[in-house]
């Protein structure tokens, strides 16, 4: 293994194992110039989270109205014992872009005596530093750290992975950011991860009445707002770009043909505006759309499962029926 620093001072030579696919990072320049350059126009939702972004973030999961985080929390907590049985002792825990802190101890306290941590992310200063963080919080867990982009095939046939039943765990319904295709490869991907005996926990945000998904993504305080704006003043920051954020809204609106909550930025008057010396114009109502979360039934999410050859084992939800974590394993003909 060789021992790399980031600049967070993060080092590798503190984990089990350490191995960089080197991904492509994202270019923001090419992407929004791209985006906004496209009819309709559209700025993909990773480039929300900058500084101000993830703390706009953590304070949309603090609103009354966004019940995603809590409930999927709270769900955790009440099926501790069931996730425990299945995943049985010594389990290698896997986390696709490892992301909430308070998620994943809690997955860990609920297993039995867990042997590892293998945290995959496309960013390996975010990746390092997650390990790091974990670490701390889990002196005696083995930690190894995958620098990948899992939204395509990441191969882990050789990767030195420690020894035990694997427990894949992909929370927040990440998954409904993705086009039902671009879901469908992730999940194919995560089942070639998948052994007979493996499991795989996925958190996936429910269809429910209209009101209450739109108003989750258009809370009264103004907060998911902000954040869809700080996409704006971002641009503007860091590409050089002359847009009047003031002369946008944020929307939140369900497309119920797509089983989607739409977030989109509304110009609301004729505007021109340059970014990194290119020039945009918008007409009054034009939107910018910034953001897809699927949402799915029971149903729809096997569905969508099976036809990755993934094979729903188990189910749990909320007594209100908001969230559902799926327990999937890789069924009759893998490996
Ligand atoms: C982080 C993608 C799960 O879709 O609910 C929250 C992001 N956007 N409010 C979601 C988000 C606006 C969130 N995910």
């Amino acid at each position: 293994m060789t021992e790399a620093r980031t600049a967070e001072g993060v080092s590798t030579d503190q984990l089990a194992f350490f191995s960089d696919l080197h991904p492509p990072s994202s270019d923001f320049r090419r992407d929004v110039l791209e985006g906004l350059a496209a009819t309709p126009k559209t700025i993909p939702p990773k480039y929300f989270y900058d500084r101000r972004g993830s703390a706009l973030f953590d304070d949309i999961t603090d609103t009354p109205e966004y019940y995603v985080m809590r409930t999927e929390l709270a769900l955790l907590d009440r099926i501790s014992d069931e996730i425990a049985k299945r995943a049985g002792p010594g389990a290698v825990v896997i986390e696709p872009g490892s992301g909430s802190s308070t998620k994943i101890d809690k997955l860990l306290g609920s297993l039995d005596d867990p042997a590892a941590y293998v945290g995959l992310d496309i960013s390996k200063d975010h990746l390092l530093a997650a390990c790091e963080d974990l670490s701390r919080r889990w002196p005696s867990l083995k930690i190894g750290a995958i620098c990948a982009d899992f939204t395509r095939h990441v191969d882990l046939h050789d990767m030195p992975i420690p020894e035990g039943r694997r427990l894949v765990f992909f929370p927040g319904s990440t998954i409904g950011n993705f086009e039902p295709d671009e879901a469908r490869e992730l999940l194919k991907g995560i089942r070639d991860w998948l052994r007979p005996e493996d499991g795989f926990l996925i958190g996936v945000d429910r269809v429910k009445p209209r009101g209450v998904l739109e108003a989750a993504y258009d809370d009264a305080g103004g907060v998911t707002a902000d954040f869809n704006l700080n996409l704006l003043t971002r641009i503007n920051r860091e590409l050089d770009g002359t847009i009047d954020t003031a002369a946008f809204e944020h929307r939140s609106i369900w497309n119920d043909a797509k089983s989607r909550i739409e977030m989109h930025l509304v110009a609301t008057r004729d505007m021109d505006f340059t970014v990194s010396e290119q020039a945009f114009t918008m007409t009054k109502g034009e939107t910018i759309h910034t953001e897809n979360s699927h949402k799915f039934t029971v149903a729809s999410f096997q569905a969508l499962a099976r036809s990755a050859g993934l094979e729903p084992v188990a189910d749990w939800s909320d007594d209100d029926s908001y969230f559902t974590l799926h327990w999937l394993e890789c069924g009759a003909e893998a490996w």
